[in-house]
């Protein structure tokens, strides 16, 4: 039987981040595209270490993140090297295609389902492999998309604290939205691509993992839509964390009910309309971490001190901040590289951690202070780890309501993280 290696590289963790490590969803899908007469070996650079000396008949990376793609590097220069030929896809690939493709054999642009993968192999097998795959927007039909493939991950990695991280899942490709530090409507052409109803729920249901995280970009997109979702999600009886939901009651109530546990919220300002969104998640026991982007052009340093000060009196659970990041293919980049503010292309860099650009109202140096700071001074009176046991709480309260709490698995888990 003939191996793939398929390989998810390292990148610089957010340091003022509690590192916990949350198991990647693209490769689990590019795993269900690979022919079944492959064996796949799959590592997760940030959690396993490479075995160089293990051998394999093809190696496909997968990158996620810009700051991925300098390790992306390091590993296709090794293996080829070695003889192995290497292929690389995901979303960074997209995002870099003309620079990924000087240092592997070939890249592959798009989806890989309905047969785009299998034909990768098959020209492979004839020892014929191209340098470019280009099915970027050609969009495979979306009642393809099966289930992902879990069993390639090792579950024993993602546990923190002694608590199984969720299992990721999505219901939808794209984002009909167009959001100015965003990739998303490139990658996506600014389609909603919703999944069959059945076939999400029924791989949801075949997750053996209570605990989810819907990673669709947005469920703001069809009120419609998110209705059945959550409908159908009901009976199911899982707990999920999600990107942004709709902000309206009746959705917001059918999301409490169908098990959503926290949202990521985006905080761009100190206004009624964010108060109220996050006033009426909590109102319904949905939890909030908010994610911040910081250096925006409307803020300074009083600006960023009021939003931190916003964020504590609207009481949200968590707060991650981004120091804002002109990543390629957005509309913000456009703008910073026509303002010549852009200071450099050191990917590695590119980790939302440092300010890259000229921010318009302070210098690149203050704006990382400010970031400092809002880390710092949110998490000032309650640290993360205890803001994070709190929500962890609130979850085992909800399980235990409803009969899904399983204290028999959290023993295992504990188990796994003394390993
Ligand atoms: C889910 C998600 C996350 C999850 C990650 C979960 C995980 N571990 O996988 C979370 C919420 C943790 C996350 C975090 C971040 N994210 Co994010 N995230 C996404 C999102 C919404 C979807 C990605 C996804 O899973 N899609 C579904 C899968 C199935 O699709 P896919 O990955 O594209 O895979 C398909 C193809 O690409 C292809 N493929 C993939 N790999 C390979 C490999 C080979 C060899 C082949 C042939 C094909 C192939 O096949 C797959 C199946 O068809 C994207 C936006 C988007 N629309 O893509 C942003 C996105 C990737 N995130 C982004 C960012 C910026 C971040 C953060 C840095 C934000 C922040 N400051 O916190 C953090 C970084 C993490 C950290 N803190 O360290 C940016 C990346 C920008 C960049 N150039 O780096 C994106 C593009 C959104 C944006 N703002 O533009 N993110
Ligand atoms: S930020 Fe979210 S809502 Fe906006 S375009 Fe990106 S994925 Fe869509």
């Amino acid at each position: 039987m003939q191996t793939v290696t398929l390989i998810y590289p390292k990148w610089n963790k957010i340091p003022e981040q509690t590192e916990f490590h949350l198991p990647p969803h693209g490769p689990v899908c590019v795993a269900a595209s690979i022919p079944e007469k492959y064996e796949v070996r799959f590592i997760d650079e940030n959690v396993d270490e490479i075995d160089f000396s293990a051998s394999t008949d093809i190696v496909l990376l997968s990158m996620m993140l810009t700051c991925q793609l300098p390790r992306g590097k390091e590993i296709a220069a090794q293996y080829r090297e070695l003889g192995v030929q290497v292929v690389a896809g995901g979303i960074s690939t997209m995002l870099h295609s003309k620079e990924v493709a000087t240092f592997v054999d070939s890249i592959f642009l798009g989806e890989t389902e309905d047969g785009r993968l299998a034909s990768v192999f098959s020209d492979f097998e004839r020892g014929q492999l191209q340098g470019k795959y280009d099915f970027f927007h050609d969009f495979p039909p979306i009642d393809s998309i099966g289930p992902a493939r879990r069993s390639i991950l090792n579950d024993k990695r993602y546990v923190y604290r002694g608590v199984r991280m969720v299992d990721l899942v999505h219901a939808s490709r794209g984002c009909r939205f167009n959001c100015f530090p965003c990739a998303t409507a490139f990658l996506g052409g600014q389609q909603f691509r919703p999944r069959p109803m059945d076939r999400v729920i029924e791989e949801i249901e075949s997750i053996d993992n209570n605990r989810l995280f819907l990673v669709d970009n947005s469920l703001a997109q069809s009120k419609e839509w998110v209705m059945d979702l959550f409908e159908a999600l009901i009976p199911l009886k899982k707990k999920w964390i999600s990107h942004p939901i709709l902000d309206d009651e009746e959705v917001i109530a059918k999301a409490a009910k169908a098990g959503c546990w926290y949202v990521y919220q985006a905080v761009f300002d100190t206004s009624d309309v964010i108060r109220d969104r996050v006033k009426r998640l909590k109102d319904h026991g949905i939890g909030v971490e908010a994610a911040v982007l910081l250096g925006t052009d409307n803020q300074d340093a009083d600006y960023i001190k009021r939003l931190i000060d916003f964020l504590l009196e609207i009481d949200v659970d968590m707060a991650e901040f981004s120091i804002l990041t002109p990543f390629p293919h957005t509309a913000v980049t456009e703008r910073y590289e026509k303002q010549g503010r852009i200071l450099h292309r050191d990917w590695g860099r590119y980790t939302t951690a440092e300010a890259v650009y000229t921010p318009k109202n302070m210098s690149p140096k203050k704006l990382e202070e400010m970031y400092s700071y809002a880390w710092d001074a949110f998490y000032k009176d309650m640290p993360q780890s205890l803001r994070m046991a709190r929500l962890f709480t609130d979850l085992v309260k909800k399980e235990m309501a409803d009969g899904t709490y399983k204290p028999r698995e959290l023993e295992k888990e504990r188990q796994w993280s003394l390993q």
